[in-house]
């Protein structure tokens, strides 16, 4: 059963959420920062285009993804893997330093991350409850920012179909998963199109910083 969705922001900026073990930090990257994130992310994306993941089985995802870092995550019909090169053979683009920064930051005592996946929801786009499970050493962190329009968060605990808790995410908020949220199940419900003000076309970009190899 889940219960009803909190505003992220509603504790306050600053002061982290603990949703199962997933720490939520409200309003972490202020609205300058954002923007300046946006340009960065525009120019991995002219070197590492958004495309659309299929399953293993050949449906194509909602979202819409690219990578930056020494690799990135794909799927295709040969199934879900990281891999040193985007779809169209071309290299990853470095991740950037803005990003490296916050990691820095918030997760001084571990190694730089090798991966910035970045997924793009547009108006319906959702991603369903699933753990994250292709890194191969899977007690090193995750951290998620969130850009653009709302998102309604699910988290549940490391085994699926127990209870879940969910809470919207707002542009600015950054998600920790370290120990043992790091295999909580976790998905996106759905997005609130036209909420942020910040990408002029709308939408959700989340990143996600990883060590992978
Ligand atoms: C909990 N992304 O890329 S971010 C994903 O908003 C993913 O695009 C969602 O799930 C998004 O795999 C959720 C928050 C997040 C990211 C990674 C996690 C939560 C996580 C890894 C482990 C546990
Ligand atoms: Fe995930």
């Amino acid at each position: 059963m889940a219960t009803k969705p909190t505003f992220s922001g509603a504790d306050g900026a600053g002061r982290p959420l603990d949703l199962n073990g997933v720490q939520v930090h409200p309003g972490r990257i202020a609205p300058d920062e954002q923007a300046a994130l946006v340009a960065d992310l525009r120019a991995v994306a002219a070197a590492a285009p958004f495309f659309t993941p299929t399953t293993p089985r050949g449906k194509p995802m909602s979202v819409r993804m690219t990578s930056a870092g020494r690799c990135g995550w794909v799927s295709d019909r040969a199934g879900y893997r990281y891999d040193p090169r985007h779809p169209s053979g071309v290299d990853w683009p470095p991740i950037p330093a803005r990003l490296l920064a916050l990691w820095r930051d918030l997760l001084p005592a571990s190694r730089d991350p090798d991966c910035c996946l970045v997924n793009f929801y547009t108006e319906g786009a959702r991603m369903g409850l699933h753990q994250d499970r292709d890194e191969a050493d899977l007690t090193q962190p995750v951290l998620s920012v969130s850009l653009g329009d709302d998102a309604l968060f699910r988290v549940g605990g490391t085994t699926r179909g127990g209870p879940t808790r969910s809470v919207w995410l707002r542009s600015g908020d950054v998600v920790v998963l370290a120990g043992p949220g790091r295999m909580a199940y976790h998905g996106i419900d759905r997005i609130r199109f036209g909420t942020s003000a910040l990408l002029p076309k709308g939408g959700r970009i989340n990143l996600t910083l990883r060590i992978v190899t």
